[in-house]
């Protein structure tokens, strides 16, 4: 490929947009989110006003059509606000791009506006399992269909946004065992037979909402199947290679407030005569974490680039998530040994970014389903 590290004037203005956005309303909330455990409404109907929740989706159904790189710049804008308010925005995001690219006229004509429009409030993608996670071929969730209805049962765990989420991707087993017998569905708010169970909670992230979910004899009309029947697990796969560029540029995010904030205390701490941003121990903690930060933005941006070209992207999401959620969990460490006790205790920022940026490597695929994904490529 070509490289062209300029930015379109779109990509730059959402990016401003975004920026303004994090620094006005979203940073001076973020703390308070944290330690209420509060979910971010109203700051999710201030990203709908600027097309936030819908970066990608094109603008006939309300998104911005900016692109994926312009999605990823957004996403570190938010998150290196508030990580809770990014992986809301996240999901949303991801959702609203899956019922773009697989869904039928009608379910496009009928959810993009409302989840671009914050009248959603909120997208949720319902994958993951109590018992199965990493391999999500393996879901045990079942779709029965009867008449033109299906009747879902199963439990889903780890469901971000699932208790504000006007829709939810569900994936469910319609055939035999394996990834082929897998499908896909679009479960609205309320829908009887779904009930929301308790928020978790969790070290990092506080802000944003985690539930598990049940579906409990759940009768859909055959009209929210998304694609047809056994090609949910495709559809899956798709959705978390676009997904993880977005973990990816959340982790960007975060590790870029933990190293301002320890870049700023370096030059404000005096020890032994002379600002610790003049010791060279501090120094080189400094560098190693703004090298490694820019690597990881670079391989995001060319995922991003990669997609919105049109060409295969999988391996180099994974690479850029697997990269950049290792390095911004190595970043916010360092802030904190640079600022010490102060790192430490929560009346300042940094142990939050810490506490947030622990589930990067975890989340839309952990560090070591990123390497699985990488070494298939390159032993293809
Ligand atoms: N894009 C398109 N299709 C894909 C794909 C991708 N990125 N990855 C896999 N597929 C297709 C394969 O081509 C295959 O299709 P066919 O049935 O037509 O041959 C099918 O999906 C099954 O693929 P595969 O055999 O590779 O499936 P595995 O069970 O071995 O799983 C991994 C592969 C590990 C990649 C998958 O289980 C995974 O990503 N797990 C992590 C899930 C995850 O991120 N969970 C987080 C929850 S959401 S927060």
């Amino acid at each position: 490929m070509s490289l062209d590290l300029s930015l379109t004037e779109s990509q730059q203005l959402i990016q401003r947009t975004a920026r303004e956005f994090a620094e006005r309303r979203v940073a001076p909330r973020a703390s308070e989110l944290d330690r209420e455990a509060a979910f971010p409404e109203e700051l999710v109907r201030g990203l709908a006003e600027l097309g936030l929740l819908g970066v990608n989706v094109r603008q006939e159904f309300g998104g911005a059509e900016a692109g994926a790189l312009a999605y990823s710049l957004a996403m570190t804008e938010i998150a290196r606000a508030c990580a809770s308010t990014a992986v809301t925005m996240a999901v949303t995001n991801m959702v609203g791009e899956v019922i773009q690219a697989f869904g039928d006229d009608a379910q496009r004509a009928h959810h993009l506006p409302l989840l671009t429009s914050g009248a959603h409030l909120t997208g949720a993608f319902a994958l993951s399992e109590p018992a199965v996670g990493s391999d999500a071929a393996k879901l045990t969730t079942i779709a029965r269909r009867d008449g033109d209805t299906y009747v879902l049962d199963g439990q889903k765990q780890w469901i971000t946004n699932g208790a504000h989420a006007g829709v939810i991707v569900v994936w469910a087993r319609t055939g035999g065992p394996g990834p082929r017998g897998i499908s896909c569905f679009l479960v609205e708010r309320g829908a009887a037979g779904l009930v929301v169970g308790r928020a978790e909670d969790k070290h990092g992230l506080r802000g944003s909402n985690t539930v598990p979910l049940t579906f409990d004899a759940c009768r859909v009309p055959a009209s929210c199947r998304l694609g047809e029947e056994g090609v949910g697990f495709r559809i899956a796969m798709m959705a978390l290679d676009g997904g993880r560029i977005g973990i990816a540029s959340q982790s960007i995010g975060i590790a870029t407030a933990g190293l301002e904030a320890a870049t700023r205390y370096a030059k404000e701490r005096v020890a032994f005569g002379r600002p610790l941003a003049e010791h060279q121990a501090v120094q080189f903690m400094l560098a190693d974490s703004a090298a490694e930060l820019d690597a990881a933005r670079m391989l995001t941006w060319r995922a991003a680039t990669l997609k919105d070209r049109g060409d295969r992207f999988t391996q180099e999401a994974s690479m850029a998530k697997l990269y950049a959620s290792e390095a911004a969990n190595r970043v916010c460490n360092r802030a904190m040994q640079v600022l010490g006790g102060y790192g430490y205790v929560r009346d300042f920022p940094v142990e939050r970014h810490l506490r947030d940026v622990r589930i990067t490597t975890i989340y839309e695929g952990t560090s070591e389903i990123q390497r699985m994904v990488i070494a298939r490529g390159l032993l293809e």
